[in-house]
């Protein structure tokens, strides 16, 4: 075997439910050894990739995403904003860029865009991408031709999650279904934009669940070029609030498994980092996390400053990954 097969040769979409399951039940070291292993051969083990988010539409979302702030359904205090300005998004980039971010990802409370507000978006992409920065947006549910609107303007990554499994699901949102879900993925795919796909752990799921989430992403081919794995950030007002914490060990587990299932995407330790320890942080590196979200505000809560983020990556003997050319 020549080494391109070696380094190649762990690549699979045909995972079985079974097998997921079987790595999910290692005893903890044994999982960490693989996922670290994996990650050593397809990525340089200290570089982490620096995406920073801006809200660019906030609040009074049709959808009933029962995690999720922004939905016009639940009490949760959030003032509503209507589509910024794209000067004002360029602006914000460009402080992004000179903090450190290489990828800028802007996201909109919408169950899925409307003709005219792609108009403005466009100009947004443009404006971020002249900036040297990679661009990445999640406005919800997209048809083919906005997947092409998009890409025509440079959108590098779009981000639209399975979120749990598929056997969950129904239990966190009503109102669009898995399918509505890989219907997106594949305009995405189909129209040459790079695609961000992961979830949330927390909610409730149980373990099984956790092991289907990650079988049915590790099962798309070609798999997500960026995986988010984010910890429910729990909000009061939301029907998830009062849901019992999942074990940290367990969230580092699942970050594993992403490793070792989809070893050349980027597993990002997204949403809910600043509940986390560094110490847990630290593990979640270990396992194969490579990319974070950087900056002091996720969409609409709270992320670590940038100070403590730089002072952990000091701690770790992290290095930011560069912008990738192009
Ligand atoms: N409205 C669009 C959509 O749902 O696709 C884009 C924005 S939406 C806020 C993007 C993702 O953020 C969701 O799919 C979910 O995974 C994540 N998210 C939202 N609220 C969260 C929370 N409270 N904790 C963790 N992740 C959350
Ligand atoms: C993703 O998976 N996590 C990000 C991003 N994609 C858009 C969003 C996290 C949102 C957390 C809750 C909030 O700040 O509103
Ligand atoms: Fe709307 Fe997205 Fe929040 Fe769901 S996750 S309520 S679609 S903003």
């Amino acid at each position: 075997m020549g080494q391109e097969a070696a380094v190649n040769g762990d690549i699979r979409s045909d995972w079985t439910l079974a097998e997921v399951q079987a790595l999910h039940a290692l005893p903890f070291a044994d999982l960490l050894f693989r996922a670290q292993s994996a990650h050593r051969r397809h990525f340089d083990p200290n570089a982490v990739q620096v995406s920073t988010l801006l809200s660019i539409k906030t609040g009074a979302c049709p959808e009933d995403c029962a995690y999720c702030p922004q939905s016009i359904r639940y009490d949760t205090g959030l003032e509503r904003e209507a589509l910024m300005e794209p000067e004002a998004v360029i602006a914000r980039a460009r402080a992004a860029r000179d903090a450190g971010a290489t990828r800028f990802c802007m996201g909109a409370a919408w169950r899925s865009p409307k003709d005219r507000d792609l108009d403005k978006v466009e100009r947004m992409v443009r404006g971020v991408r002249e900036l040297g920065l990679e661009t990445c947006a999640t406005l919800g549910m997209l048809t083919p031709p906005q997947a092409r609107r998009l890409r025509g303007a440079g959108l590098d990554y779009y981000n639209h999650n399975l979120d749990t499994s598929p056997e969950f699901y129904g239990e966190v949102i009503t109102t669009r279904t898995y399918q509505d879900r890989l219907d997106t993925l594949a305009a995405v795919r189909d129209a040459g934009i790079r695609v961000c796909c992961g979830g949330i752990l927390g909610m409730g799921e149980t373990a099984s669940d956790r092991a289907s989430f990650l079988h049915a992403l590790a099962t798309l081919d070609p798999h997500p070029e960026s995986v988010p794995i984010n910890n429910l950030v729990q909000v009061p007002g939301t029907p998830l609030a009062g849901t019992a914490a999942l074990d940290p060990l367990e969230f580092v587990r699942i970050v594993a498994l992403a490793r070792i299932l989809m070893p050349r995407s980027h597993v990002r330790l997204s949403a809910g980092r600043a509940q986390m320890s560094d110490e847990m942080q630290a593990l979640c590196f270990l396992a194969g996390a490579n990319s974070i979200f950087y900056g002091e505000k996720l969409l609409t809560t709270g992320n670590p400053d940038t100070a403590s983020d730089h002072a952990l990556f000091r701690r770790l003997g992290i290095r930011p990954e560069p912008a990738a050319a192009g």
